[in-house]
């Protein structure tokens, strides 16, 4: 109460004592500052937060499709080795390639297999079949998903839904590259 007296008072003294020229100017002015006070300090100009670096989220959820940006490298690895879902979601794999090596050195893929698929009987059957991105013609029904080959620098992106609750093999074809290539598509 008494701030507010002391603001209306000198509201009021400045609108009587103010000469012709300042009393359009001196009420606004000094009011303000005395509003402000009745409350608290008056708050700082807000400071801008610096950003935050753009770091790619690897799997982001935007409520239609779980995208997962899936990255390989030239050290023949994948940025992830466990992808979580619920059933039947739409799952988008945005796999990019982000190292400088050719497909012929250094190839990559996204392939997630149907569940009891023998993974290392089907990469050594994948082997002698680069034509069809090293998956024997034999075993394309294991495929639940897969996107093509890549060589570095390159990219591609590939939607399916998520499949019956369970755990799943994901890996890389390229003849070698599973031994370290290879994840879990956990589906809940
Ligand atoms: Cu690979």
């Amino acid at each position: 109460m008494k701030l507010q007296t002391l603001a209306l008072s000198m509201v009021l003294l400045s609108a009587c004592g103010g000469s012709d020229v300042k009393q359009d100017a001196a009420p606004k002015s000094e009011a303000a500052p005395a509003a402000a006070a009745e409350k608290t300090a008056p708050a700082p100009p807000p400071v801008p937060e610096p950003e935050p670096e753009q770091k790619v989220e690897i799997v982001v959820d935007d409520g239609t499709v779980v995208t997962v940006n899936l990255e390989a490298n030239d050290a023949m690895q994948f940025n992830t080795a466990e992808i979580k879902v619920t059933a039947g979601r739409t799952v988008k794999i945005n796999l990019k390639h982000v190292g400088k090596m050719p497909l012929k050195m250094m190839g990559h893929n996204f392939v997630l297999l149907a569940q009891g698929t023998d993974v290392a009987a089907f990469t050594t059957a994948g082997v002698t079949s680069p034509d069809t991105d090293y998956v024997a013609a034999a075993d394309a029904g294991k495929v639940i998903a897969k996107t093509k080959l890549l060589g570095g620098g390159e990219s591609d992106s590939i939607e399916f839904a998520a499949p019956a609750p369970g755990t799943y093999d994901f890996l890389c074809t390229f003849p070698g590259h599973a031994a370290i290539m290879k994840g879990k598509l956990i589906v809940t």
